[in-house]
């Protein structure tokens, strides 16, 4: 009796082969497809905030070499390494999924020493507090620093599944929790505060709307947990009233007894000025006949 062989007839062989080969195309093809149609879901996307700012890495190149420039201080850095770390933190990664610590890199990148007795916080001061610390570059805010200077006023943030950043969208401040711009400024935020020594300034705005000094501002869920007891002696409130009238506010203000306390509470003495002069002085600059401001003519 012939032996049945175990092995398959040419024929047999030739169809699997062929479906093998069909089944691979088609795993190949199908693959294909997917990568387009995620990409083209993920270019069409659109978070709430402004896309990436225009010219970015040119933008922060330009300010990199600049303050680099003013402050020969700070010795050899590498911009081209500062953008690189900025694109490992957010490139082909959700703009929803960046943390404080995709930055750590960046943040020991820009590390400065800051003179003690001349931090100057902020919180709805943001154009006041600038335009102070122009005339008075003994004062430094965040944004007068390499780090907070290099990415002031910008936008960025990449695409989930490709490198590259998303010019037409970018999540909003509080579209989400782990957005590439707020992490960014908790985590410089908070290096800032923890490199400050001395006597630590902190310009409020009396004539806001609402609280003067929001729960969930960076100045206190993040700042002044940061600052060591150890190194910071006091930290003083300038709070600065319109000079055009409007409302005001003086430092018996509930919002700013209860974070006097708050700051007390981590070991900081703390004290207050109502309409610090040289502030004043700058407010009256731009607005010479308001009431407030009469009585510094002679
Ligand atoms: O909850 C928020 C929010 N918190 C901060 N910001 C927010 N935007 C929301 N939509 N929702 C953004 O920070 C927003 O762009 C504000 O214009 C800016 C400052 O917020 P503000 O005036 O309420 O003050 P914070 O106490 O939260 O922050 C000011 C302090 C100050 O010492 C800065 O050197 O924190 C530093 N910082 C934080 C955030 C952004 C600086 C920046 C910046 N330069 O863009």
């Amino acid at each position: 009796m012939p032996c049945q062989s175990n092995f398959l007839t040419p024929k047999k062989r030739y169809i699997l082969l062929t479906v093998g080969i069909f089944i691979l195309i088609l795993i190949i093809v199908a693959s294909c497809v997917l990568g387009i149609y995620l990409k083209s879901q993920e270019e069409t996307k659109s978070w709430k905030g402004n896309g990436t700012s225009r010219n970015l890495q040119e933008i922060v190149l330009g300010r990199c070499y600049g303050y680099l420039a003013k402050n020969p201080n700070l010795g050899e850095r590498d911009c081209n390494k500062i953008w690189q770390e900025l694109t490992n933190a957010v490139y082909k990664k959700d703009p929803c999924s960046i943390t404080e610590d995709s930055y750590n890199n960046l943040i020991k990148l820009t590390q400065e020493a800051i003179p003690c007795n001349k931090s100057l916080l902020w919180s709805r001061t943001n154009i006041l507090v600038h335009q102070f610390t122009k005339v008075r570059e003994d004062f430094t805010t965040l944004e007068d620093t390499f780090l907070g200077s290099m990415f002031d006023g910008l936008t960025w943030c990449g695409k989930t599944n490709s490198a590259g950043m998303n010019f037409k969208s970018c999540p909003a401040w509080d579209e989400c929790a782990n957005n590439s711009i707020s992490s960014f400024w908790k985590k410089a935020s908070a290096a800032f505060a923890k490199s400050s020594c001395g006597v630590v300034q902190v310009m409020l705005n009396g004539s806001t709307d609402g609280n003067i000094v929001r729960e969930d501002s960076i100045l206190k869920s993040i700042e002044i947990p940061s600052m060591n007891p150890d190194m910071v002696s006091e930290l003083i409130i300038w709070l600065m009233n319109s000079p055009g009238g409007g409302s005001s506010n003086s430092c018996s203000n509930k919002s700013l007894v209860a974070l006097k306390e708050y700051i007390e509470k981590h070991k900081i003495r703390s004290s207050c000025k109502v309409d610090y002069r040289p502030v004043r002085l700058l407010q009256c600059i731009e607005n010479p006949g308001a009431a407030d401001c009469t009585t510094y003519y002679y």
